[in-house]
């Protein structure tokens, strides 16, 4: 009764939600396209959302967090630079009764009471897939030699660590698939570009495949490529993850052979969520998204579909 007689009087209507949100960085074109979509749902739902950028660092966010703490927030949402450290500022949001959703990325925490849902891809999935494509490569040039480099993500970031391990668990299936470089990246397009040009100096020609952990990272490795003179694409062929539409443009210039999706559109989800934890409602402790792998041969098709 008390609902709907505040729903019928808008004097009386519930005060508007307040999320507080910790976000990554800008670190990418997934990264920007997912702040686009958490902001854009927070406004279409009349939500208050108080939106704090880490740069990249675990203090920044802890800060946010206890910042946000502070401020009494309905709901605490962020997306964790890496897995490890969060126990104790987790705990202090759990005693000032403050619901935690996380988005994205996974934190590695002991008790799961911690936080009431998770709401991100199966990083794990997205690197299986990624060398599923690679031991079909494999299967279709049997002649090829396959010395694979790899850019990591963000050092102890959870799509690094989960990216890294689904993909290294697959081609494990062909004793041809070599990794003979491995290094992070930072998600970012200028050190994917930088690392790789030190890549190319230590390997010269022995590179014959590139394992980026996100699109961006690839994009700033073609650049270093095609600086050595070399074709990419062809002369080095080039793995990501992510499915931004930079990626579909270099597929279409034939400079990247397949992305593995990765949806950054949580914005509605999140939003959802944190809603039923204010109104009692259960919530799943963990949701996926549905995602598909995109060979350069559909790239020239899809891009006017991309949303992102
Ligand atoms: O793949 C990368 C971004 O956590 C899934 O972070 C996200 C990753 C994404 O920087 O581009």
């Amino acid at each position: 009764a008390a609902a709907s007689f505040a729903a019928a009087i808008p004097a009386f209507a519930a005060k508007p939600l307040v999320i507080g949100f910790s976000q990554v960085g800008a670190e990418s074109e997934w990264r920007t396209a997912n702040t686009a979509s958490i902001k854009a749902a927070a406004k279409a739902a009349g939500v208050t959302l108080k939106f704090a950028d880490a740069q990249q660092q675990q203090q920044n966010q802890i800060k946010a967090i206890r910042s946000f703490i502070a401020q009494r927030v309905d709901v605490i949402a962020f997306s964790p630079v890496v897995e490890t450290g969060w126990e104790s500022v987790l705990r202090e949001a759990k005693n000032a009764k403050i619901p935690v959703i996380l988005t994205d990325r996974a934190v590695n925490v002991g008790d799961q009471s911690l936080y009431v849902s998770f709401i991100g891809s199966d990083f794990v999935e997205e690197g299986r897939r990624a060398g599923h494509w690679l031991l079909d490569y494999a299967k279709k040039n049997p002649n090829k030699q396959l010395n694979i480099v790899e850019l990591q993500g963000t050092t102890g970031a959870a799509p690094a660590n989960d990216r890294k391990r689904g993909f290294a668990e697959v081609i494990a299936a062909n004793p041809k698939l070599k990794i003979v470089r491995s290094q992070t990246g930072d998600f970012t397009r200028a050190k994917g570009k930088e690392v790789m040009e030190a890549f190319l100096k230590s390997e010269g020609k022995n590179i014959n495949v590139l394992y980026a952990h996100n699109d961006d990272m690839a994009i700033g490795a073609i650049q270093a490529i095609e600086e050595a003179g070399l074709k990419p694409g062809k002369d080095i062929i080039i793995i990501s993850v992510d499915g931004v539409k930079g990626a579909f443009e270099a597929m279409a210039q034939g400079k990247l052979n397949v992305t593995v999706e990765c949806n950054p559109l949580l914005g509605p989800l999140l939003i959802k969520t944190a809603q039923d934890v204010v109104a009692g409602k259960p919530v799943p402790k963990r949701v996926t998204v549905q995602e598909g792998v995109y060979p350069a041969d559909l790239a020239a098709k899809e891009l006017p579909n991309r949303k992102y």
